[in-house]
């Protein structure tokens, strides 16, 4: 705060949208936005976790109940947010997920489709009912959480790594869109970070997820929450476009090669 010059100063949002908000990244954001003191809307799917989560966070809070998949409940329950939580000035969109890790000609169809529900077609349901009042309002911030995987392909992430590219384009595009409006936009990346995301992708099968952080310092859901949180606290004339993050212990491979014999 000190470096700055007195005509601009950082920024605390008023009333935070999470989604995705009870397991992982959006539990971290909440407690983060909760502890500076921000109103919240948390969404999630299981309202019992919801109402545990907000159970700790002795903060203003109005839930969403209702599955991504759910195109009526998502527009009822967010038509439905109370007046005093309407001026939503973050909305953090981190529901998504991978489901699977085969090859894409052996993949279950419906995994590859659903993805592209949970990550794209939910993400602009949502934003398209948040947006507007910001707009409106001349003040607001949508912050993506996308991944390294809209970047960097990977053997068996096809359509995750896919879905995710479409997060990055959108979120870049979005901010075109959003010219003289005040309205900032920022794609998160993350790379490994240690979180339900593995246990989510191989369906519960909990050897096959902790292999996947073994023997190596993955990043923790609390270092995407102190990213998130310095996005969005930045006074309001800085705009983070893109901001891609990885443990230090994980980085590129070369191009992988076919040779004869
Ligand atoms: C999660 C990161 O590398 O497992 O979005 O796809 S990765």
């Amino acid at each position: 705060m000190d470096n700055y010059p007195t005509h601009t100063s950082l920024y605390t949002p008023k009333c935070v949208m999470i989604t995705g908000a009870t397991s992982g990244f959006g539990t971290a954001f909440a407690r983060r936005f909760a502890a500076l003191g921000c109103t919240l809307i948390l969404h999630g799917r299981n309202e019992e976790k919801l109402d545990a989560l907000i159970s700790t966070l002795n903060i203003p809070t109005h839930k969403l109940v209702f599955d991504l998949f759910d195109k009526e409940k998502t527009r009822t329950e967010i038509e439905n947010i109370p007046a005093e939580f309407k001026d939503i000035d973050l909305l953090i969109n981190n529901a998504g997920g991978a489901l699977g890790l085969s090859k894409f000609h052996e993949a279950d169809e419906e995994d590859l489709l659903n993805m592209i529900e949970m990550n794209n077609s939910s993400l602009i349901r949502i934003t398209r009912k948040i947006l507007p009042k910001m707009v409106e309002n001349k003040c607001g911030q949508i912050i993506n959480i996308g991944s390294i995987a809209g970047n960097w392909p990977y053997p068996g992430g096809h359509v995750y790594c896919a879905v995710k590219a479409f997060v990055k384009q959108f979120s870049l595009s979005l901010r075109a869109d959003l010219t003289n409006t005040n309205v900032r936009v920022t794609n998160i990346e993350p790379g490994m970070v240690e979180t339900g995301f593995s246990l989510s992708r191989f369906k519960g099968d909990a050897d096959k997820a902790a292999a996947v952080y073994a023997k190596t310092t993955p990043l923790v859901a609390e270092d995407i929450a102190e990213n998130v949180v310095w996005a969005a606290c930045l006074p309001q004339h800085v705009n983070i476009n893109t901001l891609e993050v990885m443990p230090t212990r994980q980085s590129f491979s070369p191009l992988s090669v076919e040779r004869d014999g």
